[in-house]
């Protein structure tokens, strides 16, 4: 017997996820296809440089997931579920306030967190509760039924959340132990068979379409799987070429000369699916239904918070001139043009300027007399900056995601409280503490200068502005 490591679990789980989604949804296959040859196609162009954010080979393999979940319980279920693949949560969204339209959610994203474990398989899931106590969406009989819906399904049962708590206490599983968790784990997010109540389906559409997928089904599924590229722009192009329709425009910064920061993703949209529901006159019968799209990204550097600062600034930006009238209406066009005025267009200045993450490394022996501080050593070539990759997600992106495969904009009524939540409630509700996505970078950050230094023989000074 061979004893499986969290890693291999986990990449065994994100292989077996993306085969299962590529026969549910086969535009999943193609978009992978696509994307693949649109890596081999950069790294060939680019030559080394290309791989700067992440290695081809953890490129290529790299995916993201999105899974709704219903209620509290359900969503420490999960968390209990990821954790077993080395998955933790990972920063707060609420997603209620992100959108325009009725996205009644709150999110966190199950991920590892280890610069290791991100290079052995950086698998990530995306995963948002419904809130339905909030009373901006759900009257108070209707919040009464849609609790007693979900609390009587069961979306992972017993048996696969005792192997997954096996898997964690024991940092893996003897290997056909890890296969039935693989498939277990994989068959909660499967599409079922079993037939959706119509009326009720249509009654939460009416709310939010976000609110019937989640809770007018008997059991979750995987919403979208997401390939990462390195050029989302090209991505775009060969889709639109095969008559694959893309939604409008890339979310998140624009395509400029300068570094790429954060996350930039796009989708095609929702595509028709078959669905067996049981209708009004008690008919089981074959329907369909308009949620599950398939997601692209390319990922940048990590920001620090006063880069994030920047980022919010230059979107607030771009929406004033936009609405001014600028750019002719085409959001890109203008944020291209707010980057250029604001962003430092190398890496070198965004790392000056302590806007972005970096890991610092010994590139070449110093000869003659050495400088200490780190700007001067890294302007001698002795170290070298290289950039932290963006492991998380962007508010704005997500709800603008979510909304453009809406339908419809769904109803919510401004004029009630919303319910609080924030980090810490979702903490206490998954019974692990979130982590906060800057302490992740700043250590990682933190624990490479710490190396320099025992590798170099003397302290490093450091500049203020470098935040660590
Ligand atoms: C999640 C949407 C957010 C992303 O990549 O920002 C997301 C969902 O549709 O459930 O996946
Ligand atoms: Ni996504």
């Amino acid at each position: 017997m061979v004893f499986q490591p969290t890693w291999e679990l986990r990449r065994d789980f994100a292989a077996e996820l993306s085969r299962m989604y590529g026969t549910e949804v086969p535009a999943y296959d193609t978009l992978v296809e696509v994307s693949t040859s649109v890596n081999s196609d950069f790294v060939a162009a680019q030559g080394a440089d290309a791989e700067r954010l992440g290695s081809i080979e953890r490129v290529t393999a790299e995916r993201h997931g999105a899974i709704r979940v219903g209620s509290p319980r359900e969503l420490a279920q999960a968390a209990r579920v990821f954790a077993a693949f080395g998955m933790f949560p990972v920063g707060f969204y609420d997603l209620r306030e992100a959108a325009k339209s009725s996205v009644p959610v709150v999110s966190t994203a199950f991920r590892p967190v280890d610069a290791e474990e991100l290079a052995r398989n950086p698998f990530r899931v995306f995963t948002s509760m419904l809130t339905t106590d909030d009373p901006r969406f759900f009257s108070a009989d209707l919040q009464e039924e849609l609790q007693e819906f979900i609390s009587s399904r069961v979306l992972f049962d017993e048996p696969l959340l005792a192997l997954a708590d096996r898997a964690s206490r024991d940092g893996g599983l003897e290997d056909r132990f890890a296969r039935r968790l693989v498939d277990m784990a994989t068959a909660a997010f499967e599409l079922t068979e079993t037939p959706v109540d119509h009326a009720w389906y249509r009654r939460l559409e009416e709310i939010s379409a976000v609110a019937a997928d989640i809770g007018g089904v008997p059991s979750t599924h995987i919403n979208h799987l997401t390939p990462r590229v390195l050029d989302i722009d090209d991505l775009y192009h060969r889709m639109e070429e095969r008559g694959i329709a893309m939604i409008d425009e890339v979310q998140g910064p624009p395509a400029w000369e300068g570094p790429d920061i954060l996350l930039r993703q796009t989708s095609f949209r929702a595509l028709e699916e078959k669905r067996v529901f049981r209708f009004e006159d008690g008919t089981v019968g074959e329907g369909s239904l308009r949620v599950r799209f398939g997601e692209v990204e390319q990922r940048g550097i990590a920001l620090t918070p006063q880069g994030r600062e920047l980022y919010d600034h230059m979107l607030a930006e771009t929406d004033r001139r936009l609405a001014a009238g600028e750019g002719g209406g085409v959001r890109t066009v203008v944020a291209e043009l707010v980057w250029r005025e604001n962003l430092p267009d190398t890496e070198e200045g965004l790392r000056r300027a302590g806007l972005a993450y970096f890991t610092y490394s010994v590139s070449a022996p110093a000869v003659g007399e050495t400088p200490t501080d780190l700007d001067s050593l890294i302007a001698h070539g002795v170290v070298k900056a290289t950039p932290i990759v963006y492991e998380d997600f962007l508010p704005r992106s997500a709800a603008g995601i979510f909304q453009s495969n809406l339908t419809d904009e769904g109803t919510r009524d401004n004029a009630q409280q919303g319910t609080d939540y924030s980090l810490e409630t979702l903490s206490e509700i998954i019974g692990h503490p979130i982590a906060d996505p800057y302490e992740l970078y700043a250590r990682q950050e933190a624990a490479s200068l710490h190396q320099l230094e025992i590798d170099l023989g003397h302290p490093v000074h450091i500049e203020a502005t470098i935040n660590s």
